[in-house]
């Protein structure tokens, strides 16, 4: 039986003048639409049709079918009052081989999901990239193959002639550190590769796609504010054990280190540095560190890190202590680690922060009166959006929190079986249902006061 309990009212807040609040999503997660108008395949489409790669044999063919219900999404984000949403192009609908012939119907897709946005004083933030490669450039080695930083300078340039107009705020990559390692380290994630040689390549290439595609956006949308959408999680031992805190510091180095250190301190975290050597050239530390304006961070916890041989990194997920709440997925509910870590990344970076993905799986129900009572992502929020104010409160630049997400959608390699959203999605008739969290959520921006902040930087 859902709970019946009554969602808690946000306490009244304060927040800085022009504070963003949004809601994120992503193209493979919510399009649907795979095959529909010149889509061409990317290396999720493969990676859902291998057995037993995704629960329940679940793919992102049809998802949300927002490729179709967009207006109708956009009324959703009317409703809850955000003045901005995070999206993502699939690189596959507009150039169906990752290169060369574009695909008009793709982009024709944006030109009516941008313009829609605008027409409901919605802010467009466009992410370039979230996980869905073209498979043909796959096939040509993809992110192991040093061509695809060029090819994806390319198609970041299609993307600043064709929206660049109206769109001025953009992030290159959504969680490198998460594709990559999944994707190729340790893995779980499309195209399901463990091999440390590649996952190093995969490392230094996508840097130098991102250094590439600030440059070609600069250029072409010079009043644009640019960024990237980091994970950034404490990468906390499993146990007391040494060779637990060892795997812990390393596991740091690649999850947390290896693509904001070079991208704004210039250089590799100590751990990495001399295995990444083999792959850099002449010059390439400047091709990536090149000045961006905002750092776009998914938090969701902290991680427990384990020492494990079975993996190229010697490193891998460990046990969350049994006294440490958890959520439907899982994931340890930490609060404080969320606090610590905007301090922390507004202390090594230096650089305004947007909070572009936080929020929490749930089992979530429709109950007998057709209402989602879904307490525990109201309480997950209401704990989360006020470590947020504490960090800000002890000097940390946070200008902008987005939940994740929208809707429930494609959650990779569980599939449908986790709900994400602030909206349920019955996906077989497709209704949108808000969650008793959409409305809290709704009343949290309204009570936010847009009064000059009394603290923080
Ligand atoms: C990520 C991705 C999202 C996920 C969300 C919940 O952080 O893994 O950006 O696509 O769906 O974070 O896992």
């Amino acid at each position: 039986m859902a709970s019946t309990r009554r969602a808690t009212t946000p306490d009244k807040i304060s927040a800085p003048h022009g504070f963003v609040w949004g809601v994120s999503t992503s193209s493979y997660q919510i399009e649907g639409a795979a095959r529909e108008d010149g889509r061409g395949p990317s290396i999720w489409d493969t990676y859902c049709a291998q057995t037993g790669r995704i629960a329940n044999g679940d793919t992102g063919d049809i998802a949300c079918d927002h490729y179709h219900r967009y207006a109708e999404d956009i009324g959703l984000m009317r409703e809850l009052g955000v003045n901005a949403y995070r999206f993502s192009v699939a690189w596959p609908r507009v150039l169906p081989q990752g290169r060369g012939a574009v695909n008009e119907s793709g982009l024709a897709f944006y030109d009516r999901l941008i313009d829609a946005l605008i027409a409901a004083g919605i802010e467009p933030w466009l992410c370039l990239y979230h996980w869905d490669l073209p498979q043909a450039l796959d096939d040509l080695g993809g992110w192991t193959n040093r061509d695809c930083a060029g090819w994806f300078a390319d198609y970041t340039a299609l993307i600043a002639r064709r929206f660049g107009d109206r769109v001025k705020r953009f992030a290159t990559f959504n969680e490198p550190s998460v594709f990559s390692l999944l994707g190729y380290g340790i893995g779980g994630q499309a195209p399901g590769v463990t091999d440390r040689s590649l996952l190093l390549r995969t490392i230094h290439h996508v840097n130098l796609a991102h250094g590439a595609a600030i440059d070609v956006l600069r250029a072409g949308v010079p009043e644009a504010s640019l960024g990237i959408i980091h994970n950034h999680q404490p990468c906390l031992p499993a146990s007391d054990a040494p060779q637990d805190a060892a795997a812990a510091r390393k596991f740091d180095a690649y999850w947390n280190g290896a693509f904001p250190d070079p991208q704004l301190l210039a250089h590799y975290p100590p751990l990495l540095a001399d295995f990444i050597a083999p792959y850099e050239q002449g010059g390439d530390l400047a091709r990536i560190c090149r000045p961006i304006d905002w750092f776009g961070l998914n938090h969701y916890s902290p991680l427990y890190v384990q020492a494990f041989d079975g993996n190229p990194l010697g490193a891998g997920f460990g046990p969350v202590p049994p006294e440490v709440p958890r959520t439907s997925i899982g994931w340890p509910v930490q609060p404080d680690a969320f606090r610590d870590t905007l301090l922390a990344i507004h202390e090594r970076y230096r650089l305004p922060i947007y909070v572009l993905e936080n929020g929490t799986a749930n089992v979530d129900e429709v109950g007998e009166n057709g209402k989602v009572i879904d307490q525990p992502r109201v309480d997950f929020l209401k704990a989360y959006t006020t470590a947020m104010f504490d960090a800000m409160r002890a000097g940390a630049d946070v200008r902008g929190y987005f939940v994740w997400s929208l809707l429930d959608n494609f959650e990779w390699g569980s599939g449908y079986s986790q709900r994400f959203g602030i909206t349920y999605v019955d996906y077989p008739t497709q209704r949108r249902i808000p969650k008793a969290s959409f409305h809290w959520y709704a009343q949290l921006i309204k009570a936010t006061a847009l009064s000059a902040y009394s603290g923080g930087g």
